[in-house]
């Protein structure tokens, strides 16, 4: 039983072969044969199908394995320390998707956790202090918002409660398809103490594909607010209303659309996105009496992420008088930036330079678990490129040799961490 030293850490080798195979075989749990890609969103079956698969690779590597009250799974290395619910290194992500998703976002980060605790099992080395590796329940937030929902409550962020109470975009309750599936764990939220988290991610961005870099050593994540906007306007024909005449939701929904792109162009910084947009009737002949829209803004800086909202806010009422609709407001969510513990954003940089890897610091435009915990222990990423800097979409691609690559920066980290 030897204990984690600097020559026994050499012999931690990270099996790369294990971890693409895995990678595979998760990725195809939900497989959409038709659009292509995987769907595996929160608590369906699907979803359900991965986490069986997750618990089954943890309980291979004979894990202590444990779920809490929302559904987080948390695998455990033990160590020579009694508690393996203290001091803890944990590692994770997420293994929920959007609809016709990638194999990447999320899986790569808790099977490269996994791949971490089989190179110390294959070693028999034991760490001094435990080793977790955590699969994030809800983090797209796509059927329950917000997003990052399983690290939000475990951050202290949400009550358990509200969270099995939230109500789905079709109608469930979080709490109801989560006992459903299997996974209404017994212990409690927070149990298991961080004392650093790290999440390894692909970048599903453009920026180290382009600067032809090979690791990301993630020092913050931008802030993000996301709003469902009604837009109340009057059913009328649409051969027979004169243009001065209309109350018209869906024209009302285009003007914000191209509203809150001219405030990204503006600032350069700020994105705008409306993914979802529903008309009501939805008729070509009827315009339309109702426009449902989400709005996801994002920027790293909160005043001028503030300052979009606030633009928004003004523009809302203006049009409402302009075109005699109603605009109903209601945030969904909204996190500050964050800003990562700079202490392992060093020991990133450092690895990748002693494993010959070119890396650079940035910030991460898409939210991650991370975030969350970030609020309680010292966190931070590692990014891997992504192809075209593509991903929620089923052309999401990282090459093997990079994944392989981010793992080991990941496995030298834990180990760093582990013997300082
Ligand atoms: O929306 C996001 O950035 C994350 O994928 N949930
Ligand atoms: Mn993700
Ligand atoms: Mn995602």
């Amino acid at each position: 039983m030897n204990v984690i030293s600097e020559q026994v850490s050499a012999q931690l080798e990270l099996d790369g072969k294990t971890l693409l195979d895995q990678i595979d075989e998760l990725g195809k749990i939900g497989i959409d044969i038709e659009i292509g890609g995987r769907t595996r969103i929160a608590l369906t079956d699907d979803e359900k199908a991965g986490r069986d698969q997750v618990v089954r690779w943890m309980q291979e590597l004979d894990l202590i394995i444990e779920i809490d009250e929302v559904g987080n799974i948390f695998g455990t290395l033990p160590s020579s320390s009694p508690d393996h619910h203290q001091n803890v290194l944990m590692m994770g992500s997420h293994i929920d998707t959007v609809k016709n998703a990638g194999a990447l976002d999320g899986c790569y980060g808790v099977l490269a956790g996994l791949a971490v605790i089989r190179a110390y099992r294959t070693a028999d080395v034991i760490p001094e202090r435990p080793i977790t590796v955590v699969a994030f329940t809800n983090e797209e937030g796509v059927r329950y918002q917000p997003d990052m929902m399983g690290s939000l409550v475990y951050a202290g962020g949400m009550s358990a409660e509200d969270a099995l109470n939230v109500i789905g975009t079709d109608g469930t309750r979080l709490g109801d398809e989560l006992q459903r599936i299997g996974f209404s764990g017994s212990m409690k939220v927070g149990s298991i103490v961080p004392r650093e988290y790290i999440e390894l991610h692909i970048e599903q961005g453009p920026i180290l594909e382009q600067e032809n870099i090979e690791i990301g050593a993630v020092e913050s994540l931008q802030g993000i607010s996301w709003q469902q906007l009604t837009i109340k306007g009057k059913a009328n024909h649409a051969g027979t209303t004169p243009t001065n005449l209309r109350h018209d939701a869906g024209l009302v929904a285009a003007l914000i659309m191209t509203f809150l792109r001219d405030i990204s162009n503006q600032t350069g910084t700020t994105l705008s996105t409306i993914g979802s947009i529903q008309f009501h009737p939805n008729l070509i002949n009827v315009i339309p009496r109702m426009a449902e829209i989400t709005v996801d803004l994002r920027d790293p800086d909160e005043n001028r992420l503030k300052d979009a909202e606030q633009k928004l806010n003004e523009y809302i009422r203006l049009l409402e008088v302009q075109h005699g609709v109603q605009i109903e407001q209601k945030q969904l969510v909204r996190f500050e930036p964050v800003l990562f513990d700079q202490g392992i954003v060093k020991l990133i940089e450092d690895s990748a330079d002693q494993h010959g890897l070119s890396h650079r610091r940035m910030t991460s435009g898409a939210g991650h678990d991370a975030q969350m915990i970030a609020r309680i222990a010292p966190t931070a990423m590692i990014f891997v490129p992504s192809k075209d800097g593509v991903s929620h979409n089923p052309r999401e691609y990282t090459d093997p040799t990079q994944l392989v690559q981010g793992a080991i920066i990941l496995l030298d980290v834990v180990n760093k961490i582990m013997n300082k």
